[in-house]
Parts: structure tokens; C-alpha cells; sequence
């Protein structure tokens, strides 16, 4: 049994658990788990940042492009409440990101003395946004809470983890086990279940899959594409599940295509998604009548049946489980006439409504138009990016990132960081408003200092415009706490070493996109604008 400081069990077991990007901010309860790091510095790659969320912002990027687990380490108290904008963000789009966290001195916790970064019942506090927390007590504990950190992100839903170690532990020294990487098994699905699910689709003269954020993080799209096709289904992503099916498929429909596809449809397959949205709720609860069947299939199972009673739910990990359902389906499978033509119809409704939402769609299809297909979006709660959600096409599993149901304003720009940092060759927009963009604009210096290539646009109306907007159309023009006032974009760009653009126009920012996307470098582009209009769709049955 090796002996090692607690700092070095907890480096030794994550190298072992096959981390090797640290997310961090240190202090002195860190100390000495960065040292042990340092000690691993041709091992692990750091990138600190300055601000905790944006560790905690970067590591959820950088999970959510590679499917890895997005590690951060913070100090205690101020350090780790700072990072909890981005982990209730993180929780809500089911991202495994893990949070080291120090501690006070063991002897002193829950004491109340007011120590340094004391704060009280931190492990409960945290407990609101993390899937399973602890606190080692020394050395020799850390490996095993370590690993069980990792099979709690490997195994079930993903949602955050945390790990608190007090500085004494770090620095104590004792003999210490290390223990072996394991492969996870996702639980599969019940076969009497697949078999009845497969009978109702199969049966179904019209049926329709709804698809979640859980397609994507359970690295089913295959399995998904397979069924789509035996059943001739479309396939309406959740904002989340975008990028599951190509937009380019004839099967694969963007939200709003719901009140288009749903009141048709006999048979409904919800995957990886909580269903809960707006529309969802006012059309299911219509729909959902004794003839119809409504089958859930969800990893966690406190989901299934949460939001609407399922008539058939299935508690299953999304690859397994839409696996052996497209397999079983053949069994029952009706022929149905391709809907190639009907659905092509549908999409170019879909598509051409989406482009009448102007300035937005100009600018949104500036952005695809120069990002490749397998480019990476990161979308804001800015105005192009609500209509990003509508409107852009996405053609491949992870390229689109949101806040999910947080809609935490200001996670966009340091979430891309890390989604950069996770795909060094692939290019990474991140689109802000101005308001959200300024949450982390000091992540600039992360930009230039670990050379991240990622290309921002800053959508510059100098205001909280979607605030704005409601105070000026719902409340007599009560605008208040709504206007902002920005520094030059380009001389902060340039202030911080980045380079900065400015597009006036969607043409424009195509122009910039084409040259700075050409390039492998840190780009700033600012579009200045005015008012944006609050979009409205037309459900084709009133064109
Ligand atoms: C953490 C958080 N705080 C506040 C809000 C409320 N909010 C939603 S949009 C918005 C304004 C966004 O302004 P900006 O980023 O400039 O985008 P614009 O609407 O002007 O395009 C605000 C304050 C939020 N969604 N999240
Ligand atoms: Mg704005």
C-alpha cells in the first residue's frame, strides 16, 4: 500500500478514473491537491479561470461536447456557492460534472465558529443541486469517494457530483488504496415492457417520437435513427435533444412541429425527456384520451409517469432501450406508405415560418450558414438564440448546447469555453446578448491565456432587451433596470488581447464568420443592434 498526502490520493485515483482536464480555482484549503497536481503536471491539463463559475460553466461545456466527465475544484463557502448558478444548470441538462471542493479544517466543521469560507452544513446546501455528495475524513477514504463519485456520473441519470475534503485530509499522509477503473452497466430495459411498447408502435397507424436531452447524453442517436425509420415516425427533439436526428432528415422535426404532428398521431414514444414545456402541456392534456398510448422511457425512473400518466413506462438507459424496442418492433410492424413527402411539407412550413421571424432568423442563418456541420452552437438567452431554438438547423448529436430548464442567463459564453477545450479541432460559436454576455466577460483572459480558439458574438443592444421589450408591450412603457451601459466592445477586446470585430449587418457577420472560422483563434465579434420584435409562429392549420 503506497503512502501519499490526501491530495495525492485524490490526484493518483482520478488519473486512474481516466480524468485528465482539471477545471480550478485555488485557495489556500487547496493547496495541497493543486501541488499534487502539479506533481501530475505532463498528466492532467489545467485551466483556471477567474471567477468559480466559470470553472464550473467550463467543466459542463466540456462534459456536454465530449460526453467526459467535466471535473472543477473550488474552495469552500464563497468559492463553491459561486459555482451554483452553473450546476443547478448543469442538474437541469442531466451533465456529469464533478466539483472537488475544500473545506474547513475537519475538527471545526459544523461548528459555527465563523471560520475561513465556513459556511454552515455546506454538503447540505449542496445536496439541492448534486446527485450524491461527500466529505472524506482522511486520506485513505478519498479513493473510494472518488470512484463511487464516478459510477454515480456513470451509472443512472447524470447530474452533478460533489466531493468535499478539508485541508488537513489533503495534506495528511496514510497508506492509501487506489482502485481500479470500471466499466459501467446502464440498466436495460424490461422485455415484457419493450414487448408491449412494440406492439402499440408497431400496431399504431401514426406514430410519433418525442426526444429528449437523454438521447444525446446516452449516446443513442443510432439506435433512435433505427426506430424512426422502421416506424416511418418523425422525431420532434426537445431543445436539448436537438441534433439526435439531422434536420436534414425527413424524420426529424424541432418542437413547434408538435401542434403539427401530435393530434394524428395514435401512439406517442417519449425518450430522455421530461415533456413539460408549454405547448407539450396544452396539446398532450387534448390529446391524451383512452384510445392513445403514451410511452415513456427514461433512465430515471421518479421522471416516468412524473408530468403525465404513461400508459406504458419503461424505466431504461435511452441506448439500450431504444435498441431492443427498434428490434422487437419489426415483430408487429404495420407497413406504412413513406411520409417522405407529406413530412418535407411539413419541414418547409416549419422552415419558411421560422425565416419570417426577422431580424433573428437573418442573423441565426448568417451563423449556420459559415459554421460546419459538425460545429458546435452554444445558445444564450439573447434573442437570435431564442429563435436558435425554433430555427437553426442542427445536423449532429452534441452541437447544440442550452441552460436547459434553468435558462440561466450569462452560462453561454464559459460553457463554450469549455466545449472548446473539449473539442480542440471543431469549431465552437458561442452567441450572447450583451446582458449575459457580461456575467463572464473576465473569462476573456481565460480565452487568451490558454489560447482557446473559440469565436463569441456579442449581440449588443445595450439592454436587457427581452426585458425591455415586456416593459414597453405589457407595461405602458415602465422600462426600468432594463437599459445597460457597455464599454467599446473592440477596445475591450483589444484591452484584453482578443481580437475584436464588429458586423452591423447579418451579411456582415456572414463576411466576419468566413474569415475568423478559417482561422484557429480567439475571436470577439460585436453586432450592434436595435430592438429585436417578439417572435410569433403561425401553426400551419391557421396560415
Ligand atoms: C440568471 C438569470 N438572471 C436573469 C434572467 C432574466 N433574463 C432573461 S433574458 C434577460 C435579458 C437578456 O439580455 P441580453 O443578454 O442583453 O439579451 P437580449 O434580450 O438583449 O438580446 C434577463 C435579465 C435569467 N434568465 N437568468
Ligand atoms: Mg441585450
Amino acid at each position: 500500500m503506497p503512502t501519499m498526502t490526501g491530495g495525492q490520493a485524490l490526484v493518483q485515483q482520478l488519473k486512474r478514473e481516466g480524468i485528465d482536464t482539471i477545471f480550478g480555482l485555488p485557495g489556500v484549503q487547496l493547496d495541497w491537491a493543486f501541488d499534487a497536481i502539479y506533481e501530475e503536471r505532463e498528466h492532467f491539463k489545467v485551466y483556471h479561470t477567474r471567477h468559480e463559475q466559470a470553472c464550473a460553466y467550463m467543466a459542463d461545456g466540456y462534459a456536454r461536447s465530449t460526453g467526459k466527465i467535466g471535473l472543477c475544484m473550488v474552495v469552500p463557502g464563497p468559492g463553491l456557492l459561486n459555482t451554483t448558478g452553473a450546476l443547478s444548470t448543469a442538474y437541469a441538462c442531466s451533465s456529469p460534472v464533478f466539483v472537488v471542493t475544500g473545506q474547513i479544517e475537519s475538527k471545526n466543521i459544523n461548528k459555527g465558529r465563523g471560520l475561513l469560507h465556513e459556511i454552515n452544513d455546506q454538503l447540505g446546501m449542496i445536496s439541492h443541486v448534486t446527485k450524491w455528495q461527500a466529505l472524506a475524513l482522511s486520506p485513505g477514504e478519498i479513493p473510494g469517494l472518488v470512484h463511487e463519485a464516478v459510477r454515480q456520473l456513470r451509472t443512472g441519470r447524470p447530474r452533478p457530483v460533489e466531493l468535499e475534503v478539508p485541508p488537513d485530509v489533503f495534506e495528511a499522509k496514510a497508506d492509501v488504496t487506489l482502485l481500479d477503473r470500471e466499466a459501467y452497466e446502464r440498466p436495460g430495459p424490461d422485455p415484457e415492457l419493450i414487448d408491449r411498447a412494440a406492439q402499440a408502435l408497431g400496431k399504431a397507424k401514426s406514430p410519433v417520437i418525442f426526444s429528449g436531452g437523454g438521447v444525446i447524453s446516452g449516446g443513442a442517436w443510432a439506435e433512435l435513427q433505427r426506430l424512426a425509420e422502421t416506424l416511418e415516425a418523425p422525431v420532434i427533439m426537445s431543445n436539448n435533444g436537438k441534433g439526435a436526428l439531422s434536420d436534414r432528415h425527413h424524420l426529424g422535426f424541432p418542437m413547434r412541429a408538435m401542434a403539427e404532428l401530435a393530434p394524428d398521431a395514435d401512439a406517442v414514444l417519449l425518450v430522455g425527456t421530461r415533456f413539460v414545456q408549454g405547448i407539450m402541456a396544452q396539446i398532450v392534456q387534448g390529446w391524451l384520451t383512452a384510445e392513445k398510448t403514451l410511452i415513456q422511457m427514461d433512465v430515471d425512473e421518479t421522471e416516468i409517469g412524473r408530468n403525465y400518466p404513461s400508459t406504458i413506462g419503461i424505466v431504461s438507459d435511452a441506448k439500450k432501450g431504444l435498441a431492443a424496442l427498434a428490434q422487437r418492433v419489426e415483430r408487429y410492424n404495420t407497413t406504412r406508405e413513406s411520409r417522405r413527402e407529406e413530412l418535407l411539407d411539413l419541414k418547409q412550413y416549419l422552415e419558411e415560418d421560422a425565416l419570417r421571424q426577422q431580424p433573428q432568423a437573418a442573423y441565426g442563418m448568417a451563423i449556420r450558414a459559415e459554421m460546419p456541420e459538425d460545429g458546435v452552437l452554444v445558445q444564450e438567452s439573447t434573442q437570435v438564440g431564442y429563435w436558435t431554438s425554433a430555427g437553426f438547423p442542427v445536423y449532429q448529436p452534441r452541437t447544440f448546447f442550452t441552460a436547459g430548464y434553468q435558462g440561466t442567463l450569462g452560462y453561454g459564453f464559459a460553457t463554450a469555453l469549455g466545449a472548446q477545450v473539449g473539442l480542440p479541432d471543431r469549431k465552437v460559436v458561442s452567441i450572447n446578448g450583451d446582458g449575459g454576455f457580461f456575467y463572464n466577460v473576465q473569462e476573456l483572459s481565460t480565452m487568451v491565456q490558454q489560447r482557446i480558439p473559440l469565436t463569441a458574438v456579442v449581440f449588443n443592444d445595450n439592454a436587457y432587451g427581452n426585458v425591455k421589450r415586456i416593459q414597453e408591450t405589457r407595461f405602458a412603457g415602465h422600462t426600468i433596470a432594463s437599459d445597460l451601459h457597455n464599454p467599446d466592445m473592440l477596445k475591450l477586446a483589444e484591452a484584453y488581447g482578443v481580437e475584436g470585430r464588429r458586423a452591423k449587418t447579418p451579411a456582415e457577420l456572414q463576411a466576419t464568420l468566413h474569415e475568423v472560422l478559417s482561422r484557429n483563434e480567439p475571436v470577439l465579434i460585436e453586432v450592434p443592434v436595435g430592438p429585436m420584435p417578439q417572435m410569433k409562429f403561425t401553426p400551419r392549420s391557421q396560415a
